[in-house]
């Protein structure tokens, strides 16, 4: 008898050397959906329907194992979601290196420029729960795996580039004050609440990040739109064994850009998967979001020369003093197949490193390397969680580890230990020179002590820097979060040691909060502030004292200054109705496509929609079913019925209003204007991103601004 195989389950989906290792490594465990249907034990399945019943309407019979293994498996469908970081988003990509860093690392991908290194990028959130909305005001993750030929590397980081404590102990602590509270299970993916501000204002080390938190950058437009930062000072070592202090940083090519609160608000409802969708639908469509990767290099003996400790990661290094190195650029360009098996299943961990890279004593780091493997032991659910497709080094692994539950690896031969003689050695030890792993050698000589240096004491000094470095609209946006967020606690102490802490960082910010909220600024607070929270000692030594000045501002902290690249995959709404103008139309979208923006037709009904000459176009969107908020810009093509269905829509004007508002570009056409009149915008007509009949250049060079921030005091008055 000749034996087939199962399609479904055998069938490899991708060809063999398609150019990307990782691919070619998880095609070993991709299918595609094809064959017969069978059960998981091979066999062919003719009713996947109904059960097995005592007659057409009896009882359901035991005996129906497909029934059985079909609701068995889907009862435990579910694994526990990250601690932290549960709402993620994932894509594939390559990094390719410009120049090669042998001065300071032995590391092949970041020695050898003839190198296409496969990557898996999980972006996150980092408070909310896996299917909470993507616009919370918070921290993103930005975890980068590196499938090199020397192993993983995973570069484990976040879209600022400071943490909110100095030690991982404190880390539960942090993360229990943030999350819902735990009696009633409020506010999801929020840190606008009580126990999160009880923290914080406890913890005056959180007050740097905080602030960051408070800023635009809490609030990106875009996955693509953001930085990326290793956070702690990582060691490079070469081969000749000398280290180098390192700093990690992703520099998005097409420039860090965040929306307003009010968007953010208002994107929760009108599309919560609003930055999942957008990175998905820019890469399938071919418009790939890339990073440079950068390094500040720091030499050892430079250690002790700052103001600041540099195993301190509440504290950034100002690129103004250490310029970052442009070594390399990352590409995402292919979305996964599935988002369990590779979102879900990846397993970071900032211990997961290559030859060339290690360590410093920064006890954050520290404390993180003993928790990811712990973590996925509860989450993957066994020590063989690095075995699933895209966890798998794409280089051979050997060792002695075996057996544990889920094992996949048959490992043949007698042997389970080392040293042994009957399977010849093997696995045998790497040398050095061949590639082993070593790590640095570093004197310690010290007491064994449960404490924190005095050099990681200022918690004031960069908090400061950052507020000082924002442009004015950005200074506006921090104290509006600030405003919001302290608006939510309910406890009057809390609200008035937070207004005393910012006070230290800047008393102008402070005194805008202070009226928002419809309070005064403390003159002092009482220290210690409560005997029984035992944190006194703590809090005694972290009392503000002179802010440093060691930069009077530091331009690469505000978004105004950071390298922009056009208007690539910018979605534009173009809005019309039956009769619009249709070459208007084709000449804008044109040129808009030319420079790789998304462009949208808008329109008050959905299916197709006219122009004057009857040619109907496909509707992207009914305005019945989108928000403005979820568009960069707007353009208004002219044709006298379309205008003047339009004008009569309340949600055509809702959409410009609140376009205008958020202090988008809009271009309007011919009769287009019109429609502007029967809006707020037709008081600001000479608007710098208000465009009437204007040519398509000076839209497109609107949208690559991004926001006309001039208007929004202004436009912040509009009731939209
Ligand atoms: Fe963490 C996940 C980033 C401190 C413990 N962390 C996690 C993820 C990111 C970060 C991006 C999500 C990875 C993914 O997408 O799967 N974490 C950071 C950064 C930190 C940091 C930049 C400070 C500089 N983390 C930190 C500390 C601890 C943890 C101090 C514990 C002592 N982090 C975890 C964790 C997570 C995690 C509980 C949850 C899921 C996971 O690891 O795999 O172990």
């Amino acid at each position: 008898m000749k034996f087939t195989t199962n399609k479904l389950t055998m069938k490899k989906d991708q060809p063999k050397n398609s150019g990307n290792q990782k691919k070619d490594d998880m095609s070993k465990n991709t299918t595609k959906l094809e064959g017969a249907m069978t059960t998981n034990q091979g066999l062919k399945v003719n009713d996947t329907n109904n059960s097995l019943k005592a007659g057409e309407r009896g009882a359901s019979l035991l005996e129906d194992f497909i029934l059985r293994e079909k609701i068995t498996h889907f009862d435990h469908e579910r694994i526990p979601e990250r601690i932290v970081h549960a709402r993620g988003s994932g894509a594939h990509g390559y990094f390719e290196l410009y120049e090669s860093q042998e001065d300071i690392t032995k590391a092949e991908i970041f020695t050898d420029t003839s190198r296409k290194t496969p990557v898996f990028v999980r972006f996150s959130t980092v408070a909310g729960s896996k299917g909470s909305a993507d616009l919370a005001r918070d921290v993103r993750g930005f975890a980068t795996k590196f499938y090199t030929e020397e192993g993983i590397f995973d570069l484990v980081g976040n879209n600022m580039p400071i943490f909110f404590i100095q030690d991982a102990m404190k880390f539960p602590d942090l993360i229990h004050s943030v999350k819902p509270e735990p009696h009633r299970e409020i506010p999801q993916a929020a840190s606008a609440h009580d126990t999160f501000y009880d923290f914080v204002s406890h913890a005056t080390e959180t007050l740097h990040n905080h602030i960051w938190l408070m800023s635009d950058r809490a609030i990106p437009r875009s996955f693509r739109m953001m930085e990326g930062f290793g956070i702690h000072t990582f060691r490079m070592i070469n081969k000749e064994g000398k280290s180098h202090f390192v700093r990690f940083h992703w520099k998005p090519m097409l420039g860090v850009k965040s929306i307003t609160w009010d968007e953010a608000v208002k994107i929760h409802g009108a599309d919560s998967d609003f930055h999942r969708r957008d990175l998905w639908n820019a890469i399938d469509a071919g418009i790939y979001p890339e990073w440079e990767l950068g390094l500040q290099v720091i030499p050892e003996e430079d250690e002790h020369k700052f103001d600041f400790d540099l195993l301190d990661a509440t504290k950034l290094i100002p690129e103004e003093m250490v310029p970052v190195k442009i070594i390399g650029k990352m590409t995402l360009n292919r979305n996964p197949d599935n988002f369990f098996a590779e979102t879900e299943q990846v397993a970071f961990h900032p211990g997961h490193l290559v030859p060339g890279i290690d360590f410093t004593n920064d006890p954050l780091l520290q404390g993180r390397l003993f928790s990811y493997t712990d973590t996925q032991l509860s989450r993957l659910g066994s020590p063989n969680f690095h075995e699933i497709p895209i966890n798998r080094p794409v280089n051979e692994t050997h060792n002695n580890q075996r057996d544990a539950h889920m094992r996949m690896t048959v490992n043949k031969g007698k042997t389970a230990y080392f040293p042994n003689s009957i399977s010849g050695g093997c696995p045998h030890l790497a040398k050095i020179a061949q590639g082993g792993f070593d790590s640095h050698e570093e004197r310690i000589d010290a007491k064994k002590v449960r404490g924190r240096s005095e050099s990681f004491s200022d918690h004031f000094s960069q908090p400061a820097l950052f507020y000082r470095s924002l442009e004015e609209w950005e200074k506006e946006h921090v104290a509006g979060g600030y405003a919001f967020e302290i608006g939510k606690c309910t406890y009057k102490h809390i609200k008035e040691r937070m207004l005393w802490l910012i006070a230290q960082i800047d008393e102008d910010l402070a005194e805008k909060v202070a009226k928002s909220l419809g309070m005064k600024v403390p003159d002092d607070i009482e220290r210690p502030i409560n005997q029984a929270i035992g944190a006194d000692a703590d809090v005694e030594k972290h009392q503000p004292g002179p802010k440093k000045m060691y930069l009077e501002k530091s331009p690469a902290l505000s978004q105004t200054h950071l390298k922009s690249e056009g208007i690539r995959s910018r979605q534009i709404a173009v809005l019309v109705a039956d009769g619009f103008n249709g070459e208007q139309l084709e000449t804008m979208k044109k040129k808009l496509e030319a420079e790789d923006a998304m462009v949208k037709i808008v329109a008050n009904h959905g299916g197709t929609v006219k122009c004057g000459n009857d040619n109907e176009l496909e509707v992207d969107a009914a305005l019945l079913t989108t928000e403005s908020v979820v568009f960069d810009a707007i353009y208004i093509p002219g044709g006298r019925k379309s205008i003047d269905a339009l004008s009569k829509e309340a949600k055509a004007l809702k959409f410009i209003n609140e376009a205008f508002k958020h202090c988008k570009a809009i271009a309007a056409y011919k009769e287009g204007e019109e429609l502007l009149d029967a809006t707020y915008v037709k008081d600001f007509k000479d608007d710098k991103a208000i465009l009437i009949n204007e040519e398509p250049k000076a839209f497109i060079d609107a949208i690559a601004q991004h926001r006309n921030w001039d208007r929004e005091k202004e436009a912040a008055k509009i009731p939209v």
